[in-house]
């Protein structure tokens, strides 16, 4: 039997991380992403129970946005701040299912923006969902407060998501590329499988809720309507459209086989629908570290924004490289 006895877990990958790139490092952030993996490991732990145990349904209470939480997504959130709190690591929480953000007890250096179950929508269905996570290192002197995450996207100093479905698939920056990590459940450690992961340069395909078309601006239409026509590189075929409708798993092939991934605002929600702080900013540090982009409605680099409030939205448009600056000689 072929074993390959000489496998790199995340936390091996940690580990050699700080070593090579931060020596002097106090360890912390190695620290706090341990224990991020053991969240994603009771959240993908929960999730295949879910059928099992019938934890699928309404729970009652209603999340800060006023949608309809369920089970699920109350599980995930509790999980994750049992988590950062009892890392010690992590001073400040901002979760898209709390209004507001969490400041723990101790000395932590670290404030994490989470969405602990995107996608939920989709769980009865059996589609995948995941966590989003971004981290930044709190201001010096700060003791924790709202401006720790009041931030530019440039200052996370790591971010990333974890999406559930037939397995885990961790994918993670630190600012020095993207790595990937697949969970094996019967070790209990994610496994480092897509090393140094870059995204291609381009490729025919749109992911994107047309539904939402009636509202979008004259230049949106057009520039989706040109991807539908036939393409002259591509002997006559158009591009072809994908769209799970969870931001994770869409991201996740974007990734991978290299597209382009929108939600952008339309002249009646003015912002679009996803968070900055916990759905635009993790992805498009993955996506930029992978070698790809990420832009608003005009072309302005995402993480270059500085939101006002915690839960503020933008428009978003992510993926490969090539299919951005397509995207980009369409703006007004
Ligand atoms: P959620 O955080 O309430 O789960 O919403 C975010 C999700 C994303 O995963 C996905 O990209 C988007 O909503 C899909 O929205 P829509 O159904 O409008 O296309
Ligand atoms: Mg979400």
């Amino acid at each position: 039997m072929n074993v390959e006895t000489d496998i790199i877990t995340l936390t091996r990958f940690i580990l050699q991380e700080q070593q090579k790139l931060a020596p002097a490092a106090t360890g912390e952030l190695s620290l706090l992403l341990n224990s991020l993996q053991f969240a994603f490991k009771f959240i993908a732990h929960n999730i295949r129970r879910a059928e099992l145990v019938n934890l699928i349904g309404i729970s009652g209470t209603a999340n800060s946005t006023g949608d309809v939480q369920k089970k699920l997504d109350v599980i995930g959130d509790e999980i994750f701040i049992n988590a950062m709190k009892s890392s010690n690591n992590v001073k400040v929480l901002v979760s898209e299912e709390q209004e507001d953000l969490i400041i723990f007890e101790g000395g932590g250096r670290y404030a994490v923006c989470t969405d602990p179950i995107d996608g939920s929508s989709n769980i009865d269905a059996g589609v995948s969902v995941g966590t989003i996570f971004g981290i930044y290192r709190l201001k010096d002197d700060s003791k924790g407060s709202i401006n720790d995450v009041l931030r530019k996207g440039t200052e996370m100093v790591a971010a990333g998501y974890t999406m559930y479905g037939a397995s885990a698939h961790l994918m993670l920056t630190t600012g020095h590329g993207v790595n990937g990590f697949t969970l094996d459940t019967q070790l209990g450690e994610f496994i480092l499988t897509s090393p140094n992961l870059s995204i291609p340069k381009s490729r025919a395909i749109y992911s994107v809720n047309e539904g939402n078309s009636y509202y979008w601006p004259e230049y949106i239409k057009k520039y989706i309507e040109d991807l539908k026509k036939p393409q002259d590189d591509l002997k006559g075929k158009p591009y072809s459209a994908r769209y799970v409708g969870s931001m994770v798993a869409d991201i996740h092939r974007t990734l991978l086989y290299g597209g382009i991934f929108a939600y952008p605002a339309d002249t009646k929600s003015k912002n679009g629908k996803l968070r900055i702080l916990y759905e635009c900013f993790p992805m498009a540090m993955l996506m930029e570290q992978a070698g790809g982009s990420a832009v608003n409605d005009k072309g302005e680099r995402i993480l270059d924004i500085l939101p006002k409030g915690i839960h503020d939205k933008s428009g978003i448009w992510l993926g490969s490289q090539g299919e951005i600056d397509k995207f980009l000689t369409y703006l007004p």
